[in-house]
């Protein structure tokens, strides 16, 4: 028996109006009789189950987006920014404000379908399990009217391109409208997706701040949620996404990091593709040769700025396919092409200014929505990074609501506040983002903060060093998620908050790629943020990266300007082009490998990985840690 099953409900000789199941339940927008079956079938089960006020089918239009905008202005919990074109913002709960990790588990009936068999002493970092009865306990305390005196608003979305065959749909039920604003920008959310989907599979994400009415706790910034039950389920043998008690980002835009990754890579080994947490990027040298890199950071590292970079180098071209999600696939001749399934940017807003990322500033100038940012009293948004963009003594509100000025203590803005900007208003947006078939990858990139020890750029020796390279990835903790204070936490191939499978199957998968007739792209590692011994960044970052992609392209050339190390080929000295910046950086800063440093760091990674992934960690992949640890021991 499925683990949450959705009983066929036998009413359904539709009725003029009434929609006899529901009963006190009305349709307060959209042709509900009009939906394939069984999307009412998933309405129906779901109202009763969750008992809403009324039901309000969504249609994407900008009339239906205005007009929940209205009601959260006069409740309060939006803000107009007059400063730009239907600009807002709005703070949340203060215990609301990243992703849960803790509580994000994947269920399916055999344990080991979503977490590797790890040995004693794991401490289970890569995905959290739960088992169907735990589950069905757990979703039993919380959801049975959950979202009695609210309204249910149902939300038709695509992943990727309408109509593409990468493309995949699904339909999130949610109590909260600032959800429905965000993935009206996030995704493709259109009553069109109801007839794409007619008969046939989607995937199902219900989402309910969880505070049903009467509800008797204090709501802080009019924003109710249930910090002490958040609970994030996924069934990825059902292909359903259950959030409940958080309106923050990936917790609840079910479309992005639960269905476009968790979801998603169990449909990619299923189906033999991938889905990665990476930017897309195409960049053209100055003799007009473009190539496409597909880049994994974990959160809070770079994708963003990565994507949108604006090069320091001359006659370079960078324009921007996505900033999160790659969706990635062979095709029949052995080229990897990949989409972005999503149609808009949730980006970090602290350290975005005009210097290191316009692109993304333009890109937010209008139909935007920010959050947990501060305020100012011209009608701006302002975050820390921003203090040279507005004026010194402006009147500022921080996000908590305080008032305050540039200089004074404290933060202004969250560090994980965020913006919410459509893609399409990107000016270096790529012609060809929607492009049903996608882009053709050249290169993979993995990197991390990692502020000791790890050169600037080293590529792989060949596909399964590449993996293991990936699979190696640290990086110092963000605010994206509910981790307190800095450390070097693991996380192998940007996914350890995103897995929706076994991990070591996961790098199985990756390595079974390496087949007749596929062409491999290139792996490379970078670091952007390394420190010198004044704690210091080594590396000036933003459109400086510029000179290292012309590095990696040159490479996919055939160039001759890499040296083999211990850890993988390095640029020979002097190939990476630094021209007007030579007296900033240190080259043998840079590139130095302490011996010790990675002897320590191979020992400790073969460990993490023993113990985490233990019986499942492919042979391949720790023949590739062991020669790496030999060539460290011979450095
Ligand atoms: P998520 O959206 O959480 O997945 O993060 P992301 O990987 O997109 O990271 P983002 O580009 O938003 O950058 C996060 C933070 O890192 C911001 O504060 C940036 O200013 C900073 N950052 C990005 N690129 C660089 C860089 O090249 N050098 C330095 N020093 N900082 C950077
Ligand atoms: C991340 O943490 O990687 C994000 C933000 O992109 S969230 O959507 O909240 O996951
Ligand atoms: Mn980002």
């Amino acid at each position: 028996m499925p683990l949450d099953e959705e009983p066929e409900i036998p009413f359904f000789e539709v009725h003029e109006i009434v929609v006899p199941h529901l009963g006190h339940v009305p349709i307060v927008k959209g042709d509900f009789t009009g939906l394939p079956k069984k999307i009412q079938q998933f309405i129906a089960f779901y109202a009763d189950y969750m008992k809403p006020r009324g039901i309000f089918i969504c249609d994407g239009s900008d009339e239906e987006a205005h007009m929940v905008i209205n009601k959260l202005l006069e409740r309060g919990t939006l803000h107009h920014l007059p400063k730009y074109e239907e600009n807002y913002i709005c703070s949340t709960d203060p215990q609301d404000v990243a992703r849960v990790e803790g509580k994000t588990f994947i269920c399916t009936k055999n344990k080991h379908t979503s977490v590797a068999r790890s040995r004693a002493g794991a401490k289970g970092g890569l995905g959290l399990w739960l088992s169907p009865e735990e589950a069905k306990k757990e979703m039993d305390e919380r959801w049975p009217g959950c979202m009695a005196g609210r309204m249910m608003y149902v939300l038709p979305f695509c992943m990727g391109p309408l109509g593409s065959p990468l493309s995949k749909y699904g339909i999130q039920l949610t109590d909260s409208n600032y959800v429905l604003l965000c993935m009206r920008i996030m995704t493709r959310m259109s009553s069109q997706v109801f007839n794409l989907i007619g008969e046939g599979d989607f995937v199902k994400c219900v989402h309910t701040m969880g505070c049903p009415r009467p509800w008797r706790k204090k709501v802080v910034n009019h924003w109710p949620c249930n910090p002490e039950k958040v609970l994030i389920l996924h069934f990825p043998e059902e292909h359903k996404v259950k959030s409940f008690g958080s309106g923050y980002g990936g917790n609840s835009l079910l479309g992005k990091k639960c269905f476009a990754l968790r979801i998603a890579s169990n449909l990619a080994r299923d189906e033999g593709w991938m889905a990665e947490h990476m930017l897309i990027m195409g960049v053209t040298n100055p003799a007009g040769k473009e190539r496409f890199i597909a880049a994994a950071f974990p959160s809070a590292c770079g994708k963003t700025n990565l994507a949108m970079l604006k090069p320091s180098l001359p006659g370079w071209k960078v324009r921007v396919v996505g900033d999160d999600i790659a969706w990635m696939r062979f095709n029949d001749k052995g080229e990897l092409y990949g989409i972005n399934p999503e149609s808009g940017f949730f980006g970090v807003a602290p350290g975005t200014n005009w210097k290191t990322n316009p692109n993304a500033m333009a890109s937010f100038q209008k139909n935007s929505i920010f959050t947990n940012v501060a305020r100012t009293a011209d009608g701006g948004y302002f975050w820390e990074g921003m203090e040279d963009e507005v004026d010194k003594d402006i009147e500022i509100t921080t996000w908590l609501g305080q008032p305050w000025k540039i200089g004074m203590p404290g933060k202004a803005a969250h560090p994980n506040s965020r913006f919410t900007a459509p893609a399409s208003q990107c000016p270096i947006i790529h012609p060809r983002w929607e492009d049903p078939e996608g882009v053709p990858i050249h290169a993979l990139l993995f990197g991390g903060r990692r502020p000791e020890g790890v050169p600037l750029v080293i590529e792989s020796r060949s596909w399964e060093h590449g993996v293991m390279l990936g699979a190696s990835l640290k990086s110092e903790t963000t605010a994206a998620a509910e981790f307190k204070g800095k450390s070097i936490m693991h996380d192998p191939m940007a996914m350890r908050p995103f897995m929706g499978y076994n991990f070591g199957h996961y790098l199985q998968h990756w390595l079974d790629f390496n087949k007749p007739p596929n062409k491999m792209p290139k792996i490379y590692h970078v670091n952007w943020f390394r420190v010198g011994k004044d704690g210091r960044f080594l590396w000036p970052g933003f459109g400086e990266n510029i000179r290292v992609i012309d590095w990696i392209c040159r490479r996919l050339d055939g160039e001759d300007i890499a040296v083999d190390s211990a850890v993988g080929m390095l640029p020979k000295k002097g190939s990476i082009d630094l021209t007007g910046i030579e007296d900033k950086v240190n080259w043998d800063e840079m590139f130095t490998l302490p011996k010790d440093y990675w002897q320590s760091d191979i020992r400790e990674t073969i460990e993490f990985l023993d113990t985490e992934v233990g019986d499942d960690l492919p042979p391949r992949l720790r023949q590739e840690l062991n020669e790496q640890e030999e060539r460290i021991k011979k450095m």
